[in-house]
């Protein structure tokens, strides 16, 4: 048994949660602990309850060997900020974050801690504080985010029936953030679910802009892919039409969204190689100007 700390409270950091509970015994890391020092909620359909403790960071007396950190990508450097005194020098972290940067940005801080990503297709949401819905069926896929993350450092915390290793982390990450680029910043503008960016022409011609500059920018960082932001974005809008995605539903419960992550990192990296991205750009202002 291990004992494995996970810091946020989204779907994310639940599901995680679900997987390993009851094998590990886990430490829920909040910034309001409940009373009793016990943290519980039901994975449905499963119905299964899951628990562990609930404390804050202050509260944490013994080194961190494992800890999984599922924060929204803007939290994530502050919080791995606020628990590195707790973190064993060699200890183990996974990163849950959506979209590119935070996890570049926390590789480049944190050099000796075994850095691992994880790139999720799982759906899950939480309607309430205590219901985790698995609503879909999909893969977790963990990669290296350093030199010192290697596969073997996994065994034994995390289940090895819930996840595929990639070396290229870096590939599958950005593969996931192409599609988020082209679909999230497009429903909060068009305010839709994502089905309906290829239902309405307009929609999807600003689709298409968007996904050429994508294409422009990917090939540099990856010459060998064989794949195009629209077919991947036009294939994801099919299978998810329903869905409102993650930057649509942070942006009408009124939170922060991560844009910065998605094509505020992408306009990063095109500047970096000189290439326009005008479209991309426009779609950026207007949304963070919203
Ligand atoms: O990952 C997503 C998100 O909403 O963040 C997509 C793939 C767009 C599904 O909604």
């Amino acid at each position: 048994m291990h004992d494995i700390y996970i810091l946020g409270s989204g779907a994310m950091a639940s599901l995680w949660a679900s997987y390993l509970y009851p094998k590990q015994t886990l430490h829920f890391i909040q910034r309001t602990p409940s009373p009793d020092g016990l943290y519980r909620f039901t994975i449905e359909p499963q119905n299964k309850e899951i628990k562990g403790r609930s404390l804050s960071i202050q509260d944490i007396d013994t080194q961190i060997d494992y800890l999984i950190l599922a924060t929204k990508a803007y939290d994530a450097v502050d919080a791995m900020n606020s628990i590195k005194d707790k973190l064993a020098h060699n200890a183990c972290v996974l990163l849950l974050q959506n979209g590119l940067g935070s996890q570049q940005a926390i590789a480049a801080g944190f050099p000796s801690i075994k850095l691992f990503a994880c790139s999720s297709t799982e759906g899950a949401y939480k309607p309430n504080a205590n219901t985790l819905i698995h609503a879909g069926k999909g893969i977790n896929t963990i990669g290296p985010m350093n030199s010192v993350a290697s596969p073997a450092d996994l065994t034994g915390w995390l289940p090895k029936s819930h996840y595929e290793w990639r070396d290229d982390i870096d590939f599958v990450l950005w593969r996931k953030f192409m599609i988020n680029c082209a679909i999230n910043p497009l429903t909060v503008l068009y305010n839709c679910p994502n089905g309906d960016l290829i239902k309405h022409n307009d929609y999807t011609t600003h689709m298409h802009h968007l996904c050429e500059e994508i294409d422009l920018i990917t090939k540099v960082r990856f010459p060998h892919i064989n794949e195009s932001a629209f077919d991947l974005a036009h294939k994801t809008c099919e299978l998810t039409a329903k869905n409102f995605s993650s930057m649509l539903q942070d942006n009408r419960n009124g939170n922060p969204t991560e844009i910065s992550f998605m094509t505020g990192y992408l306009i990063e990296q095109a500047n970096t190689y000189n290439i326009p991205c005008p479209f991309n750009e426009a779609l950026f202002n207007t949304l963070s100007q919203a």
